[in-house]
Order: structure tokens, then C-alpha cells, then sequence
């Protein structure tokens, strides 16, 4: 296996392109376009599309390089049976999970707004894990998937930064992975919340993990 590094904060990580994985975070019309889950909460959801053009560079140059791709999708079944009654309440929201939005029923797998963006859409070879919660790893076969391929580091992009992104890096890493977070590859509503999202990340030595830029992860796998 070839050793690599990566540039990165708090300090340059080693990896083996064999095993590592993109994963890319639930980059979904629901949260990227007006009308969907996102904006039924209340966000401008424009703020996240700084995250596509850096996400699809690193994309292309992950499947040149061989790496395993893999896709997660935040949704739920039609019938609502997987969705917990204290999300579905959550926020009072007068459209929310379930309801008919102008993309389709909000969050909801197989409708329009629940589907990945054109941008960054799937390849047919490309794992795609659709999860009922914020973490990747939550009711999932991620890991399963993961360790079948001998999968020890993960390239985190996607969003929310300080939700579904760091609940998947905080799961990751209590399974042992080591990921690094391209910052520019990752997108809040929240500008403060992104600033301190990476920074909770890298502090303390990288206390479950580490970020970097797309640019930096680019020439690593180059
Ligand atoms: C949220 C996510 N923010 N994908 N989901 O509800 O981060």
C-alpha cells in the first residue's frame, strides 16, 4: 500500500488511498434548494452552496484516483414508521418531514427534494446510505460497507457542518476512522457555527480529527 499525507491542521495526516474513502454528507435539494427542509427551518439556504464547486473538484479527483465514493441521503420512509415522533414534532414547523413542499413531501425518500444535487450526483458504482438520523453511521451498513473494503480513513464533506458532518466525524472516530474535513467542502447556515464546527474538530490535537481544503486533499491524491 502507498503512504500519503495529507496537509492538514492540527498537524499533516498520513493515509493510504486504498483505504480511504470520500464520504459526502447528505448534499440533497432538501437543504441546498428554496423550498425544501432547510428552509422550512427557517435558513437562507444559499449559504451552502460555497461547499458544491470545492466538493466536485475533490469528487472528480477522488474517482480518478480509485478512491471509494460513498453518498448518504438524511430522509425517511413514506410511511413515516423510522421517523421518531420527537423529530416529526420538532420546531412546530407549519411544513415540515412529511408534509407536501414545493419539491415533493419534505424529507422524504424518493421525492424530488430528497435526492442528491445534480452536481454531485452518485455514479451507479457509488454507495448511496440513506439514514433516518444526522449520523452516517446510525441504523446504517456504513461500517459494515467500510470494513468490507478495508476503509481506515474518510474524507468528510457535505452538510450541515455542525450537524450531520460532525455527528458522522464524532461517530467515525469513536469506531477508530480517522477523517479530515476539506473546510471549504463543508457548508453551515450558520457562518459562526462553521468557523467553531471545524475548530471543535482539529483542537486538543485533533481531538476526532483533522480539516483541511479541497485544494490540499486534491494534491495528496494527485
Ligand atoms: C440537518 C443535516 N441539518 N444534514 N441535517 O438537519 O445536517
Amino acid at each position: 500500500m502507498s503512504q500519503r499525507t495529507i496537509d492538514a491542521e492540527p498537524y499533516p495526516l498520513a493515509f493510504q488511498p486504498e483505504a480511504t474513502a470520500l464520504v459526502i454528507i447528505d448534499m440533497q435539494r432538501d437543504f441546498l434548494e428554496p423550498g425544501g427542509f432547510g428552509e422550512m427551518l427557517g435558513n437562507d439556504v444559499s449559504l451552502l452552496r460555497s461547499a458544491i464547486e470545492p466538493t466536485k473538484a475533490l469528487l472528480e479527483t477522488a474517482r480518478g484516483a480509485g478512491l471509494l465514493v460513498i453518498h448518504t441521503r438524511e430522509g425517511h420512509r413514506p410511511d413515516l414508521t423510522d421517523a421518531p415522533p420527537a423529530k416529526l414534532a420538532r420546531g412546530h414547523l407549519e411544513v415540515g418531514i412529511g408534509d407536501a413542499g414545493p419539491m415533493g413531501r419534505v424529507l422524504i425518500r424518493g421525492e424530488y427534494g430528497h435526492d442528491i444535487i445534480p452536481e454531485l450526483y452518485p455514479a451507479a458504482d457509488e454507495p448511496v446510505i440513506d439514514k433516518s438520523g444526522k449520523g452516517a453511521f446510525y441504523e446504517t451498513d456504513l461500517d459494515l460497507i467500510l470494513n468490507n473494503r478495508g476503509i481506515k480513513t474518510l474524507i468528510v464533506c457535505g452538510v450541515t457542518t455542525e450537524v450531520c458532518v460532525h455527528t458522522t466525524v464524532r461517530e467515525a472516530n469513536d469506531r477508530g476512522y480517522e477523517c479530515v474535513v476539506p473546510s471549504d467542502c463543508v457548508g453551515s447556515y450558520f457562518p459562526e457555527f462553521q468557523r467553531i464546527g471545524l475548530e471543535m474538530i482539529k483542537a486538543q490535537g485533533g481531538i476526532f480529527g483533522w480539516v483541511s481544503d479541497a485544494g490540499r486533499v486534491i494534491e495528496a491524491l494527485g
